[in-house]
């Protein structure tokens, strides 16, 4: 089901499940904090019943996926790429930038770590096994890439994201202005709480009425994959791997759940922005935020990295697979080729019991021009030698 991007292309059809779906969540969704131009939520299912709580699950029906873009859509589009997305200059700029900038970065040491796990929550994503990997020493950004340095880059540049090229993108469903959510006809089938938004892009968060002016320091959404190496490599910069991605959340701790331990809330404080309450109905905000937060919020790990759980999934370079051995490896890159990209981390949205991905092993996966209202990425760099 996570991978399941399905259509209703039958408006009559997907109008009658709409509205089977509307009536269960406006029973208990008058309670949701409901923020238009700054915060919001989680990927709920009128489709799939909830075990709630915060018991433990081994559910894969999160829709992580399922915002990834049709095969024709995305072979449509991809015939005019090339004019639309013009080669774009590789350079030191925007470390040089007299903008203010959110983001610097650390220095991290590399060396053996831990990878994946051998008590895997959701076996079906490849979590495990634990196997040791060894890496180089590379530079990570501190926290998620904003709205600001985005919009740099976008000046500098006159670049344009695939969900702007593609004139759409995903949207939580309880997000979305009634207005708009009018002329919406179609929806997701394996996640219907997913709902493709005509003008939804970076500038646009929650739909055509809404906007970023109070979100400069929240990090950047609705980037595919592309999208975000085009900014990378503008910054002189690379993604990360999923393994220097993993080695950098775990921050040197070893077989832990999340980036600072074991215990989601140490100290019954929240370290994280996820959701709480019941997912997808009810957002209860009790971290502070529904939607995105801003890239400095929560402490960061022992390597001083904000965000790297939650928030926003990040994008990874390497293709997605499920397969992994034990065998020891060196620096990997992940498989040659593939069909979806690697992300990491979870977000806003993720709730144990729906989508139990906030967590340093969790993975999940979509097509390199699909793009969310919940996924964004930072850049990583290599230490020259
Ligand atoms: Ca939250
Ligand atoms: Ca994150």
């Amino acid at each position: 089901m996570c991978t399941s991007a399905v259509l209703f292309h039958s408006r009559h059809c997907m109008m009658k499940w709409l509205l089977f779906c509307m009536s269960l969540l406006l029973l208990t969704i008058t309670n949701s904090p409901i923020a238009r131009s700054g915060e919001t939520e989680s990927p709920g299912s009128c489709a799939k019943s909830q075990n709630g709580g915060d018991e433990a699950s081994s559910s894969s029906s999160c829709g992580c996926s399922a915002t990834n873009r049709d095969a024709e859509t995305s072979e449509r589009y991809k015939k005019s790429q090339d004019e639309k997305h013009p080669e774009l200059p590789s350079s030191e700029k925007f470390l040089e930038s007299p903008y203010p900038r959110t983001n610097q970065m650390v220095q991290l040491e590399g060396g053996v770590f831990t990878m994946g796990t051998d008590k895997p929550e959701i076996p079906v994503d490849g979590e495990s096994p634990a196997r040791q990997v060894e890496l180089d020493p590379f530079w990570l950004d501190v926290y998620e890439v904003s709205n600001a340095e985005f919009e740099l880059f976008v000046n500098d540049t006159g670049y344009k994201t695939e969900a702007e090229a593609f004139g759409d993108s995903f949207v939580l469903e309880i997000m979305i202005s009634e207005e708009i959510k009018k002329d919406i006809d179609s929806a997701v089938a394996a996640a219907p709480w997913w709902l493709p938004v005509k003008g939804a892009d970076w500038r646009h968060p929650f739909g055509p009425d809404t906007n970023i002016s109070r979100l400069m320091d929240h990090p950047v959404v609705h980037i595919s994959w592309n999208d975000a190496l085009a900014y990378c490599k503008w910054a002189g910069r690379l993604l990360p791997t999923e393994a220097q991605w993993e080695y950098a959340s775990r921050g040197g701790l070893a077989n832990r759940l999340f980036p600072w331990g074991n215990k989601l809330l140490p100290k019954d404080e929240h370290r994280t922005n996820i959701w709480q309450g019941v997912f997808p109905t009810n957002n209860t905000a009790e971290d502070g935020y529904t939607a995105t937060s801003p890239v400095k919020s929560y402490p960061p790990n022992k390597f001083g990295l904000y965000n790297m759980i939650g928030n926003v999934w990040e994008w990874t370079h390497d293709w997605w697979t499920t397969r992994h051995t034990a065998e020891r490896k060196t620096n990997p890159t992940g498989p040659a080729s593939g069909k979806d990209k690697v992300k990491k981390g979870g977000s806003y949205m993720c709730h144990k019991s729906y989508c139990y991905r906030y967590r340093n092993a969790a993975r999940s996966q979509n097509t390199p021009d699909s793009s969310a209202s919940n996924l964004g990425f930072r850049c990583s760099r290599p230490v020259e030698t």
